[in-house]
């Protein structure tokens, strides 16, 4: 369902990751991050058919499908940040990050949590649970041996799973045509899996599959691929500038931002711009609020540094 609930999500998401890239300007983040700012509906659509019984695994670009799936925002940042009050007590980072009691599981090889979800997905049809499993992929990861192979088994076995590719045209700097041979779509029905197509961020359209597909995977297990047409608004991580894409393929994209077409949308339908005006001013403020706070905790000390190492 497409409304204010969902509009909220997305600008949550996208103004947690805008004050990420500002504690980063700042240099109070090591290491990289991958922003999902452009992706976000994508998550926060899906996860609205999902129950916290339903398990999602992730890639390095991951803070979207967390917060989606129901993440603290503080202990988040706290991860990211490297504290101690992290979800992994600061030692997985942005790429990976996993909450037990919510179902997910991050981790930043490329297509390394598919192979890992069928066997979550196995677990759930042998004990008859009726609970999914959603794993997140990107157009690169198509290239991937984990990931074809993941699709193989996936279909053989008829398990509970949804392949949710984020087709965002690139994988790092190289574009998806020069890339992928053949179609995402042609390998995906090559393994016998059933596959739909999300053109050009269609929010509408991936609202009514996700809600069909799911509810039936629920009834009937069996693996379902989604294929999403989107675009980031950032470089591939920290570090990268966009040279490769012209500002005619932003323009297009950016004018096809989900965010403002659905603000738009509310508008049209009577939601108050006060109303718009002030979430989006609460929503902002609370986010600063909270990375002032994670932002000052202590950096882990250096004792506990080899915690939670298994080979010492
Ligand atoms: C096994 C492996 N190889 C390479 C990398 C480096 N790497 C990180 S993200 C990425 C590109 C992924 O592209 P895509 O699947 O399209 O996802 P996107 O970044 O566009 O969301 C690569 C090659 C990695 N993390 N793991
Ligand atoms: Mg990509």
């Amino acid at each position: 369902m497409m409304g204010l609930d969902i509009y909220k999500k997305i600008f949550h998401i996208r103004a947690t990751e805008t004050k990420l890239d500002e504690l980063f300007k700042k240099g109070l983040v090591h290491g990289t991050a991958h922003f999902c700012i452009g992706q976000e509906f994508i998550p926060a659509t899906i996860s609205q058919y999902l129950t916290n019984e339903d398990t999602v695994t992730s890639t390095h670009r991951g803070h979207g499908h967390a917060l989606a799936k129901g993440l603290d925002v503080k202990l988040l940042l706290a991860e990211i940040l490297g504290k101690s009050i992290g979800y992994n007590a600061g030692k997985g980072g942005s790429q990976h990050i996993s909450s037990k009691d919510h179902n997910f599981y991050a981790n930043g090889i490329t297509g390394g949590m598919m192979p890992v979800a069928n066997g979550m997905a196995f677990a759930n049809k042998y004990k008859s649970n009726a609970a999914i499993v959603v794993t997140y992929l990107g157009d690169g990861t198509m290239n991937e041996g984990n990931a074809l192979e993941a699709l193989n088994l996936a279909s053989v076995l008829k398990l509970p799973i949804l392949f949710v590719c984020e087709n965002n045209s690139y994988a790092m700097s190289t574009h998806v045509k020069k890339a992928v041979a053949g179609s995402i779509q042609d390998r995906v029905k090559g393994f016998g899996i059933a596959y739909e197509i999300i053109k050009e961020n269609d929010f509408k359209k991936l609202d009514e599959v996700a809600k069909k597909v799911i509810d039936e995977m629920r009834k009937n297990p069996a693996p379902f691929f989604i294929e999403v047409q989107t675009y980031r608004h950032h470089g591939h991580s920290k570090n990268d500038q966009n040279l490769y894409r012209t500002k005619d393929e932003e323009k297009f994209w950016f004018e096809r931002d989900v965010l403002i077409a659905l603000e738009k949308e509310l508008l049209e339908s009577g939601t108050s711009k006060e109303e718009l005006e002030s979430f989006k001013k609460s929503c902002v403020e609370e986010i600063d609020r909270i990375a002032e706070e994670v932002s000052a905790l202590p950096e882990e000390n250096e004792e506990k540094i080899l915690d939670h190492v298994y080979s010492k």
